[in-house]
This record gives structure tokens, C-alpha cells and sequence, in this order.
């Protein structure tokens, strides 16, 4: 067994529960013992062994410059010399409010947190208590941070009253919490004309990137505008993955369709801790200490997180024309694996939008959690660690999203196309 996977493992567990800071690290689904890693560099990652690999997780999507990007780190090392955080007001959050609410022009106002799971616990708190209402609705195979309201699953049969995704999630919270199946518009209509009055908000991945890459049917979205704002429900846009990812700028921009807020992260922290809530002014307004809606975080708006995502953010502004570039290489990389596996006859659905994609083990198509979940994960974990010892690096688990960057090479594509082709040969 080599270095790598030899000692740090049992070392981080004996310290550390499951020896990972967050689960889907620990590689649960893939089995094996997960990689430990020393450096990255632009689109390649190392392991402490010293073993190079081209990354397509980009540590969840943040690092869409790629990693160490020269100028974010330089900028976040000169901050860093003038002190990391004061627990005051600075200029630097003033300019990543005033740069994000320009980029995305329903974020009227801007409150900055350090995690997603901050921005989207505070945009159910603040429609709650705007609206004065308690129910909220979620999609199934949606993710958005582990918040007690959101960490919920789906009771049995369709729209449902939500069941504990979690133990400690107290079941009269969950009961709070609709589920629905994503994309499906019946029964979209079908709950808002019976809970639609009692709902507070409903909150969305516009393009779902955590049961796998699951774009929004033409019309879903559309349609979930109409109804939210028939019976003055908040619609939430978590665009926490999406946020600057296919765009300068959220999927929003993309579509005619204007959420009431929105939150972010990742991408504008450039790979520092962040997130943020936005939206309409006279909601946001509710929040302290303007309003009476409580949120607070000793570390929201840290010099160093807005060093790094203003820096970012203001790289991506001058990359606004490479954004189809980017797209343009995330397709020919799904495109040339479809066909690898077609030539192998294994039957794989890839659903791939602007810059990033899932490989499902599955004839497909994927459109919700329940077609996501008929994959095959068996083969799956085959195929991670297949291209793993052939220098990719995959996410580790099947119900999540792979995502290039913006240095990622045509060569970083054709090694992994020839990774694929020698992963195939022995699948
Ligand atoms: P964080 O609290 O992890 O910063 O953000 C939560 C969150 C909110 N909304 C969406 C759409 C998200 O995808 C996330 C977090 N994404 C996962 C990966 N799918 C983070 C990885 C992890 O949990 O370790």
C-alpha cells in the first residue's frame, strides 16, 4: 500500500471523526481509503505522495481560475500581512456587495456569510419572517447546506410532508418542510394550489448539482416563478454551485427568471470560506440591524475571503467572452467519454451543462432524484477509482457534480479522454 493511504487516514480518524472535516471526503460511497492531499496548481491536484492528478472537483466548485491561481494568492498573502479579520466594517465588502449586485441585478442588497449553508439557513429565516409564514418547500436530490429546515428527505409517495434527513432534526421542524420531485410541474401546481397560502418560501438549485447534474426542464422554472409569485411565496435561488460558474454572473442571468433571493458561494470566496444571501430591498431590509430578523457571524465579509473572491470575481469580469470556451471544452470532454463508453457498450447517461457534468451508470435520461438514483453505483465506484490510478480526479460519489476550470487545457482534455479509454479497458 503506498505512502499516501498507508498512515494519514488512521491517524485523522483517531482525531477526527471518520478522519474528515466534512463527509463526502471519506469516500463512503466509492469505498477505499480517500487520498490526502499536499498541493494544487491550476487543474492539477497532488496527493502526499507526490502523485499528480488533473482535478475535476475544484474543491466543489469554487476554484473555476483554477488552484493557487498566482494573482488571488498573491492578493490574499498581501492582505493577510495587514491582519485577517477585525470584526468591523471594511471598503472590501462594500465592493464585493456593489460588484455582485451590478453582476446580478436582483440582489438588491447583500449580506455576506462565511458558509452556503449560512446564506441558505438565512434566507428561510428571512422569508419566514417576512411573509409571517412557516412552511417551506425544497426539491428532492437538492441540496442546500445542513440547516435543520433544509436537511430533510422525502416522506413516502410524491409531494410530502418533509421526514429528518437527519437524527437530531426535530420531526415537527421537518413536518415544516414540503419535499417535491424536481422538474415536475403537476405536482408543483398541485401543492402550491393546496399549501401555497401557508408557504413561506421555496428554494431551489436552478441547475441541481447535488443528485448529480440535473438541468431544469423548459418551463420548471418558469412556472415555479408564476405560481411563487400568485400566492406571494419567496422563491429562493440557491446558486451557491451556479453563482459566476456558467456566466459573470448567477443561471438567473441566463433565464428570464428573477428569484426574490438569492444565495451564493464558493466561487466568490475564490476558495476561501464564504457565502452570501441577496435579493429584493425590502426583504433584505428585515435583516439586523436594519430589521428585527436576527443573523449574525464573527467572520462574515473576512478581509481575506473578500481578498480572494473579489480578485477572482474581477478576473472572471475580464473573462466574460471565455465563458463558451470553457463550455465549449466540457463538452467535447463528455462528448469523447460518451462515445468511449458506447464503443464499450457500458450504458452511461452524461448530463453535461456549460462547465459542469455527471457520468450516471445508467441508460438515463436523469431528470429527478428518482431516475438519478437507478444508477448503477457499483460501477461508478469502478470507474473513480479506475481514472483515480490513471491520474483523474473525479468526485467521489456518483450524486455529485464534476466541474472544469478555466485551466483546464485541450491536453489536461485529451489525458483524460486517454484516461478513460485505459479505464474502460479494464472496467
Ligand atoms: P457550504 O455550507 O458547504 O459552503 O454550502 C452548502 C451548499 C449549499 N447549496 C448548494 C447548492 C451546495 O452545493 C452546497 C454545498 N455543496 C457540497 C457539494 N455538493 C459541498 C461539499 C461538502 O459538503 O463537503
Amino acid at each position: 500500500m503506498s505512502k499516501t493511504r498507508s498512515n494519514y487516514f488512521p491517524q485523522a480518524c483517531k482525531v477526527i471523526p471518520g478522519g474528515v472535516n466534512s463527509p463526502v471526503r471519506a469516500w463512503k460511497s466509492v469505498g477505499g481509503r480517500p487520498v490526502f492531499v499536499s498541493h494544487a496548481k491550476g487543474s492539477k491536484i497532488f496527493d502526499v505522495s507526490g502523485k499528480e492528478y488533473i482535478d475535476y472537483v475544484l474543491s466543489w466548485g469554487p476554484l473555476i481560475l483554477g488552484h493557487a491561481h498566482s494573482k488571488v494568492t498573491a492578493d490574499v498573502c498581501n492582505k493577510a500581512k495587514k491582519g485577517t479579520s477585525f470584526g468591523a466594517p471594511t471598503p472590501a465588502e462594500t465592493q464585493m456587495a456593489k460588484l455582485i449586485s451590478e453582476a446580478i441585478p436582483s440582489m438588491e442588497l447583500i449580506r455576506m456569510t462565511s458558509s452556503g449553508t449560512e446564506a441558505t439557513m438565512t434566507a428561510i429565516r428571512l422569508a419566514r419572517g417576512f411573509t409571517g409564514r412557516d412552511m417551506i418547500a425544497k426539491f428532492d436530490g437538492c441540496y442546500h447546506g445542513h440547516s435543520d429546515s433544509l436537511l430533510i428527505k422525502a416522506g413516502s409517495g410524491v409531494a410530502t410532508f418533509g421526514i429528518p434527513g437527519s437524527p437530531g432534526i426535530p420531526a415537527d421542524l421537518a413536518r415544516l418542510t414540503l419535499s417535491l420531485p424536481y422538474n415536475d410541474i403537476d405536482t408543483l401546481q398541485k401543492a402550491i394550489e393546496t399549501y401555497g397560502s401557508r408557504l413561506a418560501a421555496i428554494i431551489v438549485e436552478p441547475v441541481a448539482g447535488n443528485m448529480g447534474v440535473v438541468p431544469p426542464r423548459n418551463g420548471f422554472l418558469d412556472k415555479l416563478r408564476k405560481l411563487t409569485a400568485q400566492y406571494s411565496i419567496v422563491l429562493i435561488f440557491d446558486e451557491v454551485i451556479t453563482g459566476f460558474r456558467f456566466t459573470f454572473g448567477g443561471y438567473q442571468n441566463l433565464t428570464e427568471v428573477k428569484p426574490d433571493l438569492t444565495c451564493l458561494g464558493k466561487i466568490i470566496g475564490g476558495g476561501l470560506p464564504v457565502g452570501a444571501i441577496g435579493g429584493r430591498k425590502e426583504i433584505m431590509e428585515k435583516l439586523a440591524p436594519t430589521g428585527d430578523i436576527y443573523q449574525a457571524g464573527t467572520l462574515s465579509g473576512n478581509p481575506l475571503a473578500m481578498s480572494a473572491g473579489l480578485t477572482t470575481l474581477n478576473i472572471l469580469k475580464t473573462k466574460k467572452n471565455s465563458f463558451l470556451k470553457l463550455d465549449e471544452k466540457t463538452n467535447r470532454l463528455c462528448k469523447e467519454m460518451q462515445d468511449l463508453f458506447s464503443a464499450k457498450g457500458i450504458a452511461v447517461c452524461i448530463n453535461c451543462v456549460y462547465s459542469m457534468f455527471t457520468i450516471f451508470f445508467q441508460t438515463g435520461p436523469v431528470y429527478d432524484l428518482d431516475t438519478a438514483q437507478k444508477s448503477d453505483t457499483m460501477m461508478f465506484a469502478r470507474f473513480f477509482h479506475g481514472m483515480l490510478k490513471n491520474g483523474i480526479w473525479l468526485a467521489p460519489s456518483q450524486f455529485e457534480a464534476g466541474f472544469l476550470s478555466f485551466a483546464h487545457t485541450q491536453k489536461d482534455i485529451d489525458k483524460t479522454i486517454d484516461s478513460c479509454s485505459k479505464t474502460l479497458r479494464n472496467l
